[in-house]
């Protein structure tokens, strides 16, 4: 991807968009283009198509979504299907329409069978059954892989498929309604040490396993693919380790400094009980991750406690 390029990035200000700008801005990309949603509607395949017939860019990393955690998507799973098939459908037609020289989807691990063999693998996709709590958005993301797969066949487009595994980092979404689990712990414990509750409510059981990426490393690899994967195929993007969600309690409270107990609501879903990618396909590429969780999360914990004191002016 030539520096001086036009760059689009879809989603500029969320979690993973915001991580990809700052990453392009450290390779000396001067040439970017963002949109805010209220500038432009990405549901809207009108607005959509004039931007890129004025804007022309040249490579496109799609990183706008309706995300959510496991509560969010049991929720509104109608919003999530709509919103991100949408999204997903109109700039990758644009892309089509306007010569996008390159486009990079982002998806996300739920795409994989809730009872896969672990690590997964790409080729394991639509060869099970989905996990219920995020079906909707697991199937809006498998229809953005094979819209590129078919506008790769039929057009002869170069657009790419990636699949992280559950990420985290500073400019997360820390509502506890909607956040992920390591978001949410964060939170948690931090309220729950500076008002001395005694203890602290987890969803679920504990019991399932997740991997957690830094987004400074997903926005890493994200450059990375746009320069050297080639293909139709999604590519996975994860650290080869995973942690039960009592082990990353426990991390996590060491890491506040919350003495207090933990308790366990079983009322609440467990969801997938292991998503572990195997990303042997992207560190044959010669890609490797760098950000350690414990580092990571107490990264992200000091972002909070800075954005927090400031948005409270304290
Ligand atoms: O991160 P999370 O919301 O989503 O939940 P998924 C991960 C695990 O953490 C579940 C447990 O077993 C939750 O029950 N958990 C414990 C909590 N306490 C909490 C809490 O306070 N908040 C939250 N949110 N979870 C998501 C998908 O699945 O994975 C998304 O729903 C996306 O669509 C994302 O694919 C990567 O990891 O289960």
């Amino acid at each position: 991807m030539n520096r001086t390029a036009r760059i689009y990035v879809a989603g500029h200000s969320g979690l993973v968009g915001s991580a990809i700008i700052h990453r392009l801005r450290e390779c000396d990309c001067e040439n970017v283009i963002v949109r805010s949603s209220k500038e432009l509607d990405l549901r809207d395949q009108t607005a959509v198509n004039h931007f890129f017939a004025t804007e022309r860019p040249e490579y496109v990393f799609l990183a706008a979504a309706k995300v959510g955690g496991i509560l969010a998507n049991s929720v509104f799973p109608a919003q999530f299907i709509y919103d991100n098939i949408m999204i997903e459908t109109n700039i990758i037609h644009a892309a089509y329409k306007s010569g996008v020289k390159k486009l990079l989807l982002l998806g996300s691990s739920c795409i994989y069978p809730k009872f896969a063999l672990q690590p997964i693998k790409e080729e394991y996709l639509m060869t099970g059954k989905l996990e219920s709590t995020n079906e909707a958005y697991a199937v809006a993301k498998i229809a953005g892989i094979e819209l590129c797969k078919a506008y790769n066949q039929q057009y002869g487009t170069n657009f790419i498929s990636v699949m992280p595994t559950n990420l985290y980092g500073p400019n997360d979404n820390f509502d506890l309604a909607s956040a992920h689990v390591l978001p949410a712990l964060i939170r948690k414990f931090h309220e729950a040490k500076v008002n001395s509750n005694s203890s602290v409510d987890i969803w679920g059981t504990g019991k399932p396993r997740r991997e957690f990426l830094y987004i400074d490393d997903l926005a890493d690899a994200c450059l990375f693919l746009m320069d050297e994967y080639e293909g139709s195929e999604p590519i996975n993007v994860g650290v080869g380790e995973d942690i039960s969600i009592a082990e990353l309690a426990e991390l996590v409270a060491g890491i506040v400094g919350y003495q207090g107990n933990i308790v366990y609501n079983a009322q609440m879903p467990d969801g997938t009980p292991r998503k572990l990618l195997d990303i042997s396909k992207l560190t044959a590429l010669g890609w490797r991750p760098r950000i350690v969780l414990e580092d990571g999360i107490r990264k992200t914990y000091q972002w909070y406690i800075f954005d927090n004191l400031e948005s409270q002016n304290l």
